[in-house]
This record gives structure tokens, sequence and C-alpha cells, in this order.
């Protein structure tokens, strides 16, 4: 079985909407994939609620209690590697990773990043989408890498900015695009894998 953990630090819509698809579209006959952990750097995490509901092992890893990055992101792997993960994927999780943590999960980290890299890499990415006046803004699913929001592009999707909108409103319409995309995206991954095993 291949084990998924997913990284959150807030409402977990995205880990949520990965949870829908791997019932809906039967993930473990299909993949032999599974979702083994979600683990949040926040106690107050509205996602470890539903996934917790959904029998999904939740964890805790508060970054507060913890004096430097590095002894965090310690921390954080020995909780991620306590559930044996082939892929981890960062799911609105808002903390940077640290080099050493990066290369211990290279070629199985993925993030979601709501914007089209390379475009707008960082934070408060749809306000900076319009105060550039862009027509177009979008999401990026993409392998992490050391530099922040560079890893290699993995899926996008693409939404018009209109006239009147807010960081909130073009938030909430690339959110739901998110939804969409990053199970997707994940469901292509898993595939790719399974492939490679049948062959060698
Ligand atoms: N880590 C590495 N090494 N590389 C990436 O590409 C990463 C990463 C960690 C998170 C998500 C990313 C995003 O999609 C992500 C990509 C947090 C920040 C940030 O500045 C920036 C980018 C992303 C996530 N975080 C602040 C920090 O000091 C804290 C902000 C907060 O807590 O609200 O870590 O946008
Ligand atoms: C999503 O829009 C995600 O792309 C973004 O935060 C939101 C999380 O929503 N991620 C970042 O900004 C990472 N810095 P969710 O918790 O409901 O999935």
């Amino acid at each position: 079985m291949k084990n998924i953990v997913i990284l959150i630090s807030g409402g977990g819509s995205n880990m949520a909407a990965i949870v829908r698809a791997t019932e809906r579209d039967r993930w473990a006959e299909r993949f032999g994939a599974r979702i083994a952990a979600v683990v949040s750097n926040k106690a107050e995490a509205g996602g470890l609620a539903l996934a917790a509901a959904h029998g999904i092992a939740t964890e805790i890893v508060p970054h507060k209690e913890f004096p430097t990055r590095e002894a965090f992101d310690e921390a954080l792997a020995k909780v991620v590697d306590a559930h044996s993960p082939d892929l981890v994927v960062l799911a609105g999780f808002m903390r940077i990773l640290t080099p050493g943590f990066v290369e211990r999960y290279a070629g199985r980290l993925v993030n979601i990043h709501p914007s089209l890299l390379p475009a707008f890499p960082g934070l408060n990415t749809h306000q900076r989408a319009i105060d550039a006046g862009c027509k177009v803004a979008g999401v990026t699913v993409h392998q992490v890498t050391t530099e922040l929001d560079h890893g290699p592009i993995l899926a996008q999707a693409v939404v018009p900015v209109l006239p009147d909108d807010t960081a909130a409103t073009l938030a909430g319409r690339v959110l739901a695009q998110e939804h969409q995309l990053y199970p997707r995206a994940i469901a292509g991954w898993l595939a790719d894998t399974s492939r490679h095993i049948r062959k060698f």
C-alpha cells in the first residue's frame, strides 16, 4: 500500500477534497494508495476533525514549541516517517521547510500554490495579482525543492480576474479550482509510479 501523508495548517479544504477523491475514485483499489495521516502545525486546524471523521490518523506538531526551524522540521519528519510515506502532500501548509526536510523527501514532496508560478511565489498572491493588473490568475501544483515555490510544475489551472475582484473573491474562485486540480494531480502521480512498478 502506498502511504500519503498530508500536511495542513488551516481549514484543510484541499485535504478534504483529496480525502473525498480517495473514496469516490477508489484510490485503494486503483492505485493501492491511501491517506495514512494528516499532520498539522496548528492544533486548531479545522481539517483535523474532518480527517478523524474519515478514520484517518491525525497528528499535531506545534511549531511554536520548537526553538528553531531545524528542530521543528526534525520533529515533523519523525511524525511523518512514522507513517512510512510514499508521498508527502502540502495542502495549505504555511511553514517554510528547511533544506534538510526537503531533501529527506526529495521526489515525493508536492505543494499547491495559489498563483500561476513562476509568477507570485510566497504569500499574499491574490492581492499581488490584482495589484499587478493580471487578467488571469490561477493555481500550481509543483514538486517542492529547497527554493521556495520553484520546483518542477506538475499541473496548473487558470481563472479570470474580474474587474470588481477583491483578494477574497479571487481566492474563492482559485480555491474551487484547487479542489479539482490537486486530487487529479496526485492521482496522476500515483498512476505514474504504479506504471513504473509494473515495468520493472
Ligand atoms: N518549503 C520549501 N522548502 N519549498 C517550498 O516550495 C515550500 C515550502 C514550504 C511551504 C508552501 C508555500 C506556498 O504554497 C510551501 C512551499 C509558507 C510561506 C511562508 O512565508 C511561503 C510559501 C509557502 C508556505 N511562511 C511563513 C514562514 O515564516 C509563515 C507564514 C504564516 O505562518 O502565516 O514560514 O505558498
Ligand atoms: C489554499 O488556497 C492554498 O493554495 C493556499 O492556502 C489555501 C489553503 O486552503 N496555500 C498557501 O497559501 C501556502 N502558502 P485549505 O487549508 O482550505 O486547503
